[in-house]
């Protein structure tokens, strides 16, 4: 014989049913009415999305759909803003920096010698604020964009051999040998052999742009004067891809004609190293490969400073483009400096030379 206690609980599978049935209609009826309730019963009372007819969860609507899909590996691509939350999204994707709004002087003092003249005068800079990436764009990030654009764009493949009008064909075959493009064993170092329109049809394609040359030099040295990316202790092995011990005991090999070395230890890395390999090289705003493994591309060309503040200050004209942060040969100290400038005819496609994008916060 039952009890009662026994009785109410078998009869419960059924009344569960039953009111779930009830429940069902209930959040059927208040999502038909959603529009008019603006969905806060139907929140409110903890109605899920309406049922299809199997029984199952609805699927996304048309519109939802149609939103860019979050990712969050290296090769993210920059136009992610959708949100299932709603806390407001982060500023920067996950492969990127914040750079907060900022004053610096870009640029190096009139006595300080180890400076090149198109370092001077120091100009006072007003910088709004920025994201900008972490680390160099990797082979494999922009391997994705040359075999997979989306409605932003695509990349061309990266070359495979140099291009530098005026190179010897003996030299083309020595120095090609270091381009990254197709290498399976260099999928995270950065890529190279790029020319300047390659580089920023990848940072559109990410939904960004290439970074002024302020604002390298910003994310690199931030506000206190600082030498190297690091701060104002000299190049190491531990800090940057250079020419360290390991480069200069194979000269020969890597293009170097004499036993030149930036540091005495050995960096491990003869030629380009991975993206993100040395933490105590790390730049006033955390961002790394700013000193070494390959120079980067920037959107300016080459513009003399002056003693006059700027805001947001660019000059996006060719054909000459400035590269920042040295590179994997270096063997001079003052190459990394965060304020070094170089340049390169932006139609070169070479060994040394690769990327990072910034981009515009949400
Ligand atoms: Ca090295
Ligand atoms: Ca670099």
């Amino acid at each position: 014989m039952k009890g009662a206690s026994q009785e109410t609980f078998d009869a419960l599978p059924g009344m569960r049913r039953r009111l779930k049935g009830v429940f069902a209609k209930m959040c059927s009826a208040l999502h038909a009415s959603s529009a008019l309730l603006g969905g806060f019963f139907v929140g409110a009372i903890g109605c899920s999305q309406p049922a299809t007819s199997d029984g199952g969860p609805a699927t996304a609507s048309a519109s939802a759909r149609s939103q860019p899909v979050a990712t969050t590996s290296a090769t993210e691509v920059y136009t992610n803003s959708a949100s299932a939350s709603a806390a407001a999204p982060p500023p920067c994707p996950s492969s990127m920096v914040f750079i907060p709004a900022g004053t610096f002087m870009r640029g190096s003092p009139a006595d300080d010698k180890s400076a090149d003249p198109d370092e001077r005068p120091q100009q006072k800079t007003h910088l709004g604020a920025f994201c900008i990436d972490k680390t160099e764009v990797t082979v494999a990030a922009y391997t994705r964009c040359a075999e997979a654009p989306n409605e932003l764009g695509s990349c061309t493949p990266a070359s495979a051999i140099v291009v530098s009008k005026g190179l010897k064909p003996s030299d083309v075959i020595f120095w090609s040998k270091f381009c990254n493009a197709g290498a399976k064993d260099r999928q995270d170092h950065p890529i190279n052999c790029v020319d300047f329109a390659q580089a920023a049809a990848f940072c559109k394609w990410a939904g960004g742009r290439l970074p002024t040359e302020a604002e390298w030099e910003y994310a690199a040295r931030g506000a206190d004067g600082r030498v190297y990316p690091w701060g104002n202790e000299p190049p190491s092995a531990e800090r940057l891809n250079g020419c360290g011990a390991e480069c200069s005991s194979n000269g020969a090999a890597l293009g170097r004609n004499d036993k030149k070395r930036m540091f005495d230890g050995d960096d491990g890395a003869q030629t380009t190293a991975p993206v993100g390999r040395y933490p105590a090289g790390a730049s006033a705003f955390g961002v790394l490969d700013m000193g070494g493994n390959v120079w980067e591309w920037t959107a300016d060309g080459l513009a003399a400073y002056s003693e006059n503040e700027a805001t947001n200050p660019s000059h996006a004209s060719g054909p000459m483009r400035v590269v920042r942060g040295g590179h994997w040969l270096n063997a001079n100290a003052t190459s990394p400096r965060a304020a070094n400038r170089e340049t390169r005819d932006e139609s070169k496609k070479l060994e040394d030379v690769g990327f990072r994008c910034a981009k515009t916060p949400h």
